[in-house]
């Protein structure tokens, strides 16, 4: 880890304190004898080369399936990703034979400290393979959950599945009743069959961690940020976005204390999970109808008018690739003409989710989506082309360095690329959208549905990992009270109904059974708009950042293309000082809050008359999930033994 000397002598004795912890954790990560920098080289060399040709063969395999769903093609893909699993073991194994941390070239330290700290390769075969296999059956566990419809008491047609049944009902039934019974049935059939499961994954985790030289897979899963500090980071971001969450989550209580009345919710209170329009609460947007500023005045959607002038999915595509020509950046390879695929096939079982591909051989780059010609497709195919505008800026990088410069980068960039585009003045300038239509109306209601998608998300987005860091240290006896305990006090949400440690709601959500680390999208959100600030900038923007657009502006474009190439060969804050000229490093709030800023005084004044701001907690609130022990009359002695007796009950699977 790199030291700022400079930085050192001007604020003195806490840096250096600092600097001399992240040298010591550099030293405690595992590493051998070799210090022979020529044999460091080649096997890098050698890396890179059999890397490259390993995430070819698996990515093609990976295609295959996703655009032709067979069971033929599925077990091609898995005997594909076997032979990486045991290519990345063998690399690790040479890995660590270096003494990295001696070796004269930075650049080399660099790599081969990226391919000995990364992964689980520390854990001996078998439980290498059982954590792998863990993760695979929870993933196939998930996905085969069917929930039963409402009023249906003969359980007949429990067939009803994640994408698209629940995400629709939860967005749009304003039946509580169906929406509790729906968020209960999809809590109660993800989380109990895998908790086992669960627990012994975080036990392999966190082997393969210490193995790594890490604490525990937490501190792991952090130091993918390179800096020891970052956590305080994020705590000081979130304070400093705490006041306008609570604006946005006292305005929504109101509208849905309007909507559902006194019975379901306090009027100082927490908002109960099922009503906020979303199976995970993680946004808001199922509710939007609900919470328009103006609802009498048409919100902005072009999709008519995308009809209208005759789009096809190409001509979407093809839109899109001219935003980034039109800052300089590349079009296209012919590649990606040839082989993305830009509509739903009607004769193979495909699929559907859009997602950006690197075939990692620096030419074949694809996109993956059922587009339709709506404005939401034309947004999401624009995000999605970020992605492959980020692969093909970083190709001729190593193999190791081709990624974001850290795990929300490849995120923010094609998210701040969608704040350009997502925008009535982008709309204007491509011939979508009159703007002669725009007023303080639209504008007020365009930030609101900005603010229950990215303003909602934040408190989630953070609290995800700050849960599994939790149970990595060791709190796995009250996963979920933890869960609820964070939900709670980040988000203002509580269960609609009583929960305990027989259930894992924490598993509702695919990213924590799958093992996605999930501070990754904290991270992008914030720098989404650190992002679009300084591109606007760079663009000469003036007015509202939520206004500004950088399309056709070649400085943003070449400052863009400065920074994507970097890839993952320096560290983010480095890579963070290009996009913003030198004036940031760090991760801030501050953008976020400037693009907010007029939704925010909009807020103040709908909730002048509010008792409370945000909300407060009762004991009815926090009797809903507290283990049983902690209920009522908890005395010291029975908090002390609830973790034994927990463990002694789940061996005999009373909880
Ligand atoms: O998982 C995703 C993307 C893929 S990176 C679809 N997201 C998170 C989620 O769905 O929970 C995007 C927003 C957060
Ligand atoms: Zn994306």
């Amino acid at each position: 880890m790199s030291c700022r000397v400079r930085t050192l002598v001007k604020l003195g004795s806490i840096i250096l304190f600092a600097c001399i912890v992240s040298t010591l954790s550099d030293t405690r990560l595992i590493q051998g004898h070799n210090q022979n920098l020529g044999e460091a080289l080649q096997f890098l060399r050698e890396y890179d080369s059999e890397a490259s040709g390993m995430c070819f063969r698996v990515s093609s395999a990976q295609w295959r399936y996703s655009t032709n769903m067979t069971d033929y093609n599925k077990r091609r893909m898995i005997e594909e990703q076997m032979i990486r699993a045991k290519f990345e073991k063998l690399s690790w194994k040479k890995a660590i034979t270096f003494d990295w941390t001696r070796l004269p070239d930075p650049m080399t330290r660099r790599q081969l400290k990226m391919l000995a700290t990364n992964g689980r390769a520390s854990l001996p075969d078998e439980k290498y393979n059982e954590i792998h296999h863990l993760i695979s059956e929870m993933k196939e566990m998930y996905n085969s959950v069917r929930v039963c419809p409402y009023n249906n008491k003969d359980n007949r047609y429990c067939d009803l599945v994640l994408d698209p049944d629940v995400i629709r009902l939860m967005e749009h039934s304003r039946n509580p009743g169906e929406l509790n019974h729906i968020w209960k049935e999809w809590h109660d059939k993800t989380g109990p069959p895998v908790k086992n499961k669960f627990m012994r994954y975080v036990q392999l985790a966190n082997q393969a961690a210490r193995m790594n030289g890490f604490s525990d897979a937490g501190e792991q899963m952090k130091h993918q940020y390179e800096d020891d500090h970052f956590e305080f980071e994020l705590n000081e971001t979130w304070e400093k976005l705490l006041p306008l969450y609570k604006e946005l989550f006292t305005y929504v209580r109101k509208r849905l204390l309007g909507k559902y009345g006194s019975e379901y919710i306090r009027e100082d209170g927490p908002l109960p999970a099922h009503l906020v329009g979303s199976i995970s609460g993680q946004d808001w947007n199922g509710i939007a109808d609900l919470m328009m500023p103006y609802p009498a005045v048409k919100n902005i959607d072009v999709t008519d008018e995308l009809l209208r002038q005759g789009f096809t999915p190409l001509r979407i595509f093809q839109m899109a690739e001219e935003f980034f020509t039109s800052m300089g950046l590349k079009p296209m390879p012919p590649e990606f003409w040839r082989n993305s695929l830009l509509e739903k096939p009607v004769d193979r079982k495909v699929q559907c989710t859009a997602s950006a591909w690197d075939f990692c051989n620096r030419m074949d780059f694809r996109i993956k989506e059922c587009t339709e010609v709506t404005m939401d497709d034309l947004v999401s195919v624009h995000h999605e082309m970020s992605h492959v505008q980020y692969y093909m800026s970083y190709a001729d990088q190593p193999y190791i360095y081709r990624d974001g410069a850290n795990p929300a980068f490849h995120e923010a960039i094609s998210n701040a690329i969608r704040l350009s585009v997502f925008n009535p003045h982008h709309f204007h300038r491509v011939g979508l959208f009159n703007n002669n239509s725009e007023t303080y109306e639209t504008n007020m209601n365009f930030l609101m549905t900005m603010a229950l998608n990215k303003v909602a998300f934040i408190p989630y987005a953070l609290l995800v990992d700050q849960w599994r860091f939790h149970v990595f240290r060791g709190g796995i006896q009250t996963m979920n009270s933890a869960w609820w305990d964070l939900r709670l006090r980040y988000q203002g949400i509580v269960p609609p109904a009583a929960r305990n440690e027989r259930q894992l709601d924490a598993a509702a959500k695919r990213h924590v059974i799958a093992d996605i680390p999930y501070t990754r999208y904290y991270v992008a959100l914030l720098l989404e708009f650190q992002i679009q600030e300084a591109l606007c900038s760079a663009a000469g923007h003036t007015g509202q950042l939520y206004t500004c657009d950088i399309y056709r502006s070649r400085e943003a474009g070449r400052i863009l293309s400065e920074a994507l190439k970097l890839g993952r060969s320096r560290h983010w804050r480095d890579v963070l000082r290009t996009i913003t000229r030198g004036k940031q490093d760090r991760l801030s709030a501050d953008a976020m809050l400037d693009y907010f800023q007029p939704l925010l005084m909009w807020l103040r004044i709908q909730n002048r008359a509010e008792k409370v701001i945000g909300w407060t907690t009762h004991k009815e609130d926090t009797s809903l999930f507290q283990p049983l022990l902690y209920k009522s009359s908890a005395s010291a002695q029975s908090l002390y033994l609830y973790p034994l007796i927990a463990v002694i009950a789940l061996k005999i699977n009373l909880l």
